[in-house]
């Protein structure tokens, strides 16, 4: 009911209280308290005794009907759950994903304001406060299990698409998962997958933006290496809009890569790398491999030269600064 009230309010510029009662065939009292509602959420409404309810400001919160306003996708964020605080969005998604009684559609979005144990990967915490974007996609593609370590990329490079959008910023991408400006992260993907021996259960890609974070609220042992948009801009982001670019981009790219379209996602990749071409380390966990990052293969797997000149593929490790 709040959600059609907003949408008269949005049309005109005063609708009184009796008009709205009518057209949506409650009480006024009904009215008011639906008013009362959407204060609560954070949406300016003045109130005039003659003219009636004049909409004045919308909240910069990442609320599910700002989103799906002018939303042109088909099927990604048309479910959107929304939190003011959660421990993960990863975390509600894969529960959500599990719990079969509950009809999640592929594309279904959990989005929180605030995180209180954020998760990277290998159980790494991520820093989500208040200001970001913190979300995460359920996904049920037909695919082999095998092919999923594609998707991380697939990702990153629509979040450096709509970013480019948004902002003209141009970031970049360290492989696999990592997207950076000016050397520092920016933005963090976090891909989880439940399957069988041939077949996914479902996939959750959660992605982190540092948007409208002030640089001395980042905790002191990660400052050095990490930014904000809004640091790079020097103004706040519009969020919601960047949520939108990026679910319309993404969902271009997760078509193309359901039909195994992976190549030409590649080729973009390449073009906003940052890795490619630099000597680097990696952490494979039991071991520390240095090299010459010289291409990416059609799996998502990175092409390390070592110093003896032999090639290696590696499927999944962390860059060493
Ligand atoms: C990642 O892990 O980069 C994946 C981050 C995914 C976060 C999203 S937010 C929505 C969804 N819900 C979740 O719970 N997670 C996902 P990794 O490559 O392991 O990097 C983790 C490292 O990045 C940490 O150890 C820190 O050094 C650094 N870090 C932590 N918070 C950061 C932040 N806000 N910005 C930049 N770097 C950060």
């Amino acid at each position: 009911m709040a959600k059609d009230i907003l949408k008269f309010l949005r049309e005109k510029e005063y609708i009184s209280g009796e008009v709205l009662a009518q057209k949506l065939g409650i009480s006024r009292v009904a009215v008011w308290k639906q008013i009362q509602k959407l204060k609560d959420m954070g949406y300016k409404i003045a109130s005039d005794q003659n003219l009636g309810y004049c909409l004045v400001s919308r909240p910069d919160l990442l609320l599910p009907q700002e989103i799906q306003r002018g939303l042109s996708t088909n099927y990604i964020g048309k479910e959107i759950y929304y939190f003011p605080e959660l421990k993960s969005t990863n975390i509600m998604a894969k529960e959500k994903a599990l719990n079969r009684a509950e009809r999640i559609y592929e594309g279904t979005l959990i989005i929180a304001e605030r995180q209180s144990a954020g998760k990277g990967r290998l159980g790494r915490e991520w820093f989500s406060p208040a200001g970001g974007i913190w979300l995460s996609i359920i996904l049920y593609p037909q695919l082999s299990p095998s092919y999923i370590s594609r998707i991380t990329l697939m990702t990153a490079v629509a979040v450096v698409k709509s970013i480019k959008i948004c902002t003209q910023i141009e970031p970049q991408i360290k492989w696999p998962n990592d997207i950076l400006i000016s050397e520092k992260k920016v933005c963090g993907i976090l891909t989880e997958m439940s399957a069988e021996l041939d077949m996914i259960n479902w996939v959750v890609v959660g992605i982190g933006i540092n948007a409208n974070i002030e640089h001395q609220d980042f905790p002191e042992d990660i400052q050095e290496n990490t930014i904000s948009l809004k640091e790079v801009s020097g103004k706040e982001v519009l969020r919601v809009m960047l949520i939108q670019t990026f679910l319309q981009e993404f969902e271009k790219y997760y078509d193309k890569f359901k039909r195994k379209e992976f190549l030409s996602i590649l080729e973009e990749w390449k073009l906003n790398s940052h890795t490619l071409g630099k000597k680097i380390r990696v952490d494979m966990g039991e071991k520390i491999i240095t090299g010459e990052a010289v291409n990416i293969n059609e799996e998502g797997a990175l092409i390390l030269k070592k110093e003896d000149g032999k090639l290696i593929n590696i499927i999944s490790g962390t860059i060493c600064k």
